[in-house]
């Protein structure tokens, strides 16, 4: 009543017709009419007891930072909650006239309401709240929305892990996938089984940088642990409230090691070996025999009684078959079940788990690899290695989660920038995980209606702490929410606006890390005449950024360039180091290697794989060097071979030196290739060949320097690389990739 007394209700008509909100994600329906809802004093009031004491806490705490109180009162709230069996439980209605009513049929929705009216609120002025005057409807497009966590690569406590799950529930995400074993460490206490976390929670060592690295280094500390049933079905409960439903991921029957750390009996061999420090895809995994069986039957009684949610992962990816195939008890499963090959011997394995969950009520998850040898009756689908493995599900009428690294991969990298933090590779920025429809184009709407939703994963080899978690997780989560919920979602221009309005100091206020790689000024070369023209382009289109040459002052020192203007940098000109001043006070600087063909005509055959082809040929010559950390931009990959490069240098030249960078990253599959040759021409017709070198280093990135001493206008670079990659190196027998980047030519 006293709140009520002191709210002062005024309209002032025409000011200002919103085109958007600043709700993410955006709602479904928005109807602005004149005037506003001006509110004295900073408290919103709700009848008391409209929500649980936890949903009310955090509520309160995330209106507290946007200098907005929350009080309960027993009469006339200025905040209503209407009550209405038509919608559907997710969705609400937000109305605001002369007062705020929130329509709902389910608590989900009640509490959707609340988070979006938090986020219409103006609150900029003091002592006064304004609201527009409005009407929202909304609902989501799709019923699985969720963010994947890897606790097994790099362990957070339970307070991160509530914080994790409090920040999605204010995007108004629903499912929370918690990756509670793998290779590196078990993290779910289970009492039968002791042995799982005390040994299998902790490893020895972990491997330092990035883990192709040649020579690999470890720094030998203990590192693990892991969740005790109170901590799990505190963080269940917790979610609960705020209507997420935790989905365990028990693995199997690969990514096993720490489990078979404690318990080597499940292997094939038998063979105690350690928690593993190192990552990838191990050989060793549960032995297909009947005891392994068991034992993982017995682990999943414990983890349905800790979860209530109805489906279960099982993990199922990446399980090589190598113990299998030679393993005397897999053959005899394999036997007594008419098994043909190893692939079904794991379809046998997956079925075993899908009916044991599907007799106590429940449905089996696992990711795509599922699929092969013949998918488990009940199963559904995550689909991660594309879009193949979702459609293929759908069309057999399986339900789909789907989460193809191109757009759900949040251990990427989010920009080229140096300032990112190491990651596994791969490069999805803000702007691509917009485009993700978790519809793929060629499924027909019949098959679409088993596409339930889609999710982010969040693997954490590379992410050692929960502020970097955060970081690589916003506002990457905004911008997939919106094609998680929205029926039709606003152009990225749109999004980004709302969220740099808005939500971006919003998550600042909230103390939630986020990458402010979009703010990095991207950099774009182009040929010019005689050499390169770069420009940088910021988020703000009158930006002025501040540009310095470090090295060789031909730029002329220190001078301001605006957003979208061009230096160019020309051949022959000296090695320069620029700074790049953006944002007030961040930089970046750039190494831009001189050459006498920057900017040259040059042909390539075959084409780089698409992935790979940042730049197209240019990127051969635009003056920056590939290095070990690159991000998906600075090298051409090829996985055909071989590859021919001819260079154009305009005229019959004499051409005196020569450099050419490969990268060797074999746990990606990068080799050095076997040889090369250098070859000149005046015509393009008739070729002399220079040079034939074979090619060999250790390093990561290897530059060969040769000396031409030669004249022509076109020079040939033929590289040759090796046919299979060897047994016993990361990717035996398949086409090895060569990457190569920046061909340097000097001329006398
Ligand atoms: C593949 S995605 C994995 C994980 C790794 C991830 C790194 C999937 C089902 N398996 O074990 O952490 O790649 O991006």
């Amino acid at each position: 009543m006293k709140n009520l007394l002191f709210a002062i209700v005024i309209s002032i008509s025409a000011v200002s017709i919103y085109a958007q909100t600043n709700i993410l994600p955006t709602p479904s329906f928005v109807e602005y009419s004149e005037g506003q809802f001006v509110l004295e004093g900073n408290a919103l009031t709700i009848k008391s007891g409209t929500f649980t004491r936890e949903q009310l806490r955090v509520l309160e705490t995330h209106f507290n930072t946007q200098g907005i109180q929350i009080k309960e009162t027993d009469s006339n709230p200025v905040v209503t909650f209407f009550q209405s069996k038509v919608v559907l439980p997710e969705a609400y209605g937000i109305d605001v006239g002369d007062n705020i009513r929130i329509s709902y049929s389910a608590a989900m929705g009640q509490f959707y309401g609340m988070v979006s009216l938090l986020q219409l609120i103006d609150h900029s002025e003091e002592n006064v709240l304004i609201l527009p005057k409005i009407k929202i409807e909304d609902a989501p497009q799709f019923e699985w929305r969720g963010l994947h966590m890897d606790v097994s690569r790099h362990f957070y406590t339970v307070e991160e892990v509530k914080d994790f799950i409090e920040t999605m529930a204010m995007y108004k995400f629903n499912t929370f996938h918690w990756h509670l074993t793998d290779d590196q460490g078990w993290r779910i206490e289970i009492k039968q089984y002791p042995k799982l976390t005390e040994i299998g929670g902790y490893r020895d060592s972990t491997v330092i940088g990035h883990y192709t690295d040649t020579p690999r280094q470890y720094e030998h500390k203990k590192y693990g642990g892991f969740y005790t049933q109170e901590e799990i079905k505190e963080v269940v409960a917790f979610a609960a409230e705020l209507h997420i439903n935790v989905v365990p991921e028990i693995e199997m029957p690969g990514h096993s090691r720490a489990a078979l750390a404690a318990y080597p009996e499940l292997s094939c061999t038998g063979e105690f070996q350690n928690v593993p420090g190192l990552w990838g895809v191990f050989d060793d995994i549960y032995c297909s025999k009947e005891e392994s069986i068991e034992f993982l039957q017995n682990v999943l009684d414990e983890v349905l009684e800790l979860f209530p949610s109805e489906f279960i992962h099982i993990g199922g990816d990446e399980a090589p078959k190598t113990r299998w195939n030679d393993c005397s008890k897999c053959k005899n499963v394999m036997e007594q079940n008419e098994l043909h090959d190893s692939h079904e011997l794991q379809s046998y394995f997956i079925k075993r788990m899908d009916q044991y969950l599907t007799e106590r009520g429940r449905k089996l998850i696992g990711w795509d690899e599922i699929l092969e040898g013949g998918l488990s009756p009940n199963a559904a689908v995550m689909s991660w290695r594309g879009e193949a493995g979702g459609i293929e599900a759908a069309k057999q009428g399986h339900s789909v989660v789907m989460s193809p690294t191109s757009y759900c991969y949040f251990d990427y990298y989010q920009s080229s920038h140096e300032s990112e933090p190491l990651a596994i590779g791969g490069f999805l920025p803000l702007e691509k995980v917009y485009e993700f429809n978790p519809i793929p184009a060629d499924l027909t709407k019949e098959d679409a209606k088993f596409i339930s939703g889609g999710q982010a994963n969040v693997w954490t080899e590379y992410i050692p702490t929960y502020d970097q978690l955060e970081y690589m997780v916003y506002p990457r989560a905004l911008a997939l929410m919106q094609s998680l919920w929205c029926q039709k979602k606003p152009e990225y221009s749109e999004f980004l606006k709302v969220y740099l309005d808005f939500h971006e100091s919003y998550l600042e206020e909230r103390e939630v890390n986020r990458a402010a790689s979009i703010h990095i000024p991207e950099l774009k070369i182009e040929r010019a005449h005689d050499g390169v023209a770069y420009s940088w382009w910021g988020l703000d289109p009158n930006e002025e950024f501040v540009l310095g040459d470090s090295y060789n002052h031909t730029l002329g020192g220190i001078f301001y360039i605006k957003n979208g203007e061009s230096v160019q940098f020309d051949r022959g000109n000296g090695y320069h180091s620029l700074m790049l001043e953006y944002n007030g006070d961040q930089q970046i600087t750039y190494n831009l290697h001189e050459s006498d063909i920057l900017g040259a005509e040059t042909e390539m055959n075959p084409a780089p794989h698409k992935k790979y082809n940042h730049n197209a040929s240019l990127n051969l010559v635009d003056g920056i060097l590939g290095t070990e950390r690159w991000k998906g931009d600075q090298w051409l990959g090829f996985n055909k071979p071989n590859v021919e490069m001819i260079i154009d240098l305009d005229t019959i030249t004499s051409i005196d030196f020569f450099t050419i960078g490969f990268l060797n990253q074999n746990g990606s599959w990068i080799y050095l290739p076997d040889s090369m040759k250098v070859s000149v021409s005046d015509d393009r017709i008739e070729w002399t060949k220079v040079k034939e070198v074979a090619i060999e280093g250790d390093e990561i990135v290897n530059r060969i320097e040769l000396q031409l001493n030669t004249t022509g206008q076109y020079v040939k670079v033929e590289v040759i690389p090796m046919e299979k990659i060897p047994e016993g190196r990361g990717g035996a027998g398949s086409t090895p990739w060569t990457f190569i980047d920046e061909i340097q030519i000097f001329t006398k």
